[in-house]
């Protein structure tokens, strides 16, 4: 059987979510990245300003000059990292064979799903509609038998885009395409190839592959297979990760312990929700901490069972944080706590403890109230100075 993978790439990204947000720029020329006096580049170009020249990477002050009746924001990272949350959850729904990308752009393995939704053309149609109907975002998307082909797809269908290159049609829809278009041709590498004669994929696909591999080593091996649609590579869900950790950065180097305690506790309850959430404990619990002058360490402690509780890991954090600024006296740049070495929970142990037992049980019920309200609903003591720094979720 042909493998059918799927490239979901999401149009103009961080525009189209400020778009959501505030309809009024819909159909306009906005660039997300900063004012036009800022000295950054253009993040997010709205297809509107593109067609001024527009484009990620330009420099906002040149982007200015092209096109003065752009509208340019700053943007915010949490509201784009909120929309790809929601975007992966929707691809989710549609296969367990999901690979996210980037932010904004995914594989999807749908090999033997047609039976479930007509055709994978249909399958396609349906996930585009999903991310328009509940998060108004559009989707391009590209399906293929390889991750190349279909990435490349993508691409070419953009905007509101769906293309579908059937079997056997791979080398015959790349050729035309300039080298530019291949993934894994950069600006470098596609001087090389120019300055061999060598302009579209077409031409890539037919270069003798000992003149590739003399000026690219092994990698000009493997544009020359992804020239010709041949690209093995599997659609590999990410592996659920074998730790767990927050870190935060402060604004002004601080010696203050009852803040650096504040911190630990604010940090080890995220760290624990996190864990409560994946339905894990861990054994193992590692404080970082990175002095005024960048010198960095790490300490551990394991536990002699696993735990899932805020007040383990901050207890334990703190234990090592205390022995940490006894033996430093630097001003704190960075802390960060961390668990790891995640097991199944066993039960029947704490059954016999009941302090464990009441623990548990505190924590399971934040954390329904937080999942309900929002994390900063409920505050321990400690963390209540931050309720105003951190955000809600
Ligand atoms: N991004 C960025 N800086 C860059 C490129 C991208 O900050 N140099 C961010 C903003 C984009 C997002 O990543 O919105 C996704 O990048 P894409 O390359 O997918 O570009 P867009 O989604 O903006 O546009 P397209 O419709 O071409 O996918
Ligand atoms: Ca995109």
């Amino acid at each position: 059987m042909t493998r059918r993978i799927m490239h979901i790439d999401l149009d103009a990204f961080f525009v189209s979510v400020e778009q959501v947000l505030n309809p009024e720029l819909k159909g306009k020329p906005v660039v997300v990245g900063g004012r036009p006096d800022q000295r950054g580049v253009v993040a997010a170009a709205s297809y509107e300003a593109r067609a001024f020249g527009l484009h990620a990477g330009m420099p906002l002050a040149t982007a200015n000059r092209l096109c003065p009746q752009a509208i340019f924001i700053e943007g915010s990272f949490p509201k784009y990292r909120d929309a790809s949350q929601r975007f992966m959850a929707i691809l989710a729904d549609f296969s367990p064979y999901l690979e996210p990308v980037s932010l904004d752009e995914a594989y999807l393995d749908a090999t033997g799903f047609e039976s479930i939704h007509g055709s994978i053309h249909q399958m396609a149609q349906a996930i585009k509609q999903r991310i328009e109907s509940e998060l108004g975002l559009c989707a391009s998307v590209g399906i293929a038998s390889s991750k190349v082909v279909a990435k490349v797809a993508s691409e070419m269908s953009k905007p509101d885009g769906l293309l579908e290159v059937a079997a056997g049609q791979e080398v015959s829809f790349l050729a035309p395409l300039p080298i530019a278009k291949l993934p894994g041709i950069g600006k470098k590498t596609e001087r090389i190839l120019r300055s061999l004669g060598i302009h579209t994929i077409g031409d890539l696909s037919v270069a003798p592959l000992g003149a590739l591999k003399s000026h690219f080593g092994a990698s000009g091996e493997v544009l020359h297979r992804y020239a010709n649609g041949i690209d093995e590579r599997e659609v590999e869900p990410p592996r659920a990760s074998k730790s767990i950790s927050r870190e935060t950065t402060f604004g002004k180097d601080t010696r203050d312990r009852s803040f650096l305690q504040a911190t630990l506790r604010y940090l080890s309850e995220r760290v624990g929700a996190d864990l409560r959430q994946r339905g894990k404990q861990a054994r193992c619990i590692t404080l970082k901490l990175r002095y005024a002058d960048f010198t960095t360490i790490t300490r551990r402690y394991t536990l002699s069972r696993g735990s899932d509780t805020d007040q383990t890991i901050f207890d334990t954090g703190l234990k090592l944080l205390k022995t940490a600024l006894s033996q430093q006296k630097q001003p704190v740049r960075l802390i960060g706590i961390g668990v790891s070495h995640l097991t199944e929970p066993g039960r029947q142990l704490d059954m016999l403890d009941a302090s464990a037992q009441r623990r548990e049980q505190l924590n399971r019920a934040i954390d329904r109230i937080r999942n309900k309200y929002g994390f900063t609903a409920i505050q321990t003591g400690r963390t209540l100075r931050f309720r105003d720094v951190f955000p809600h979720r």
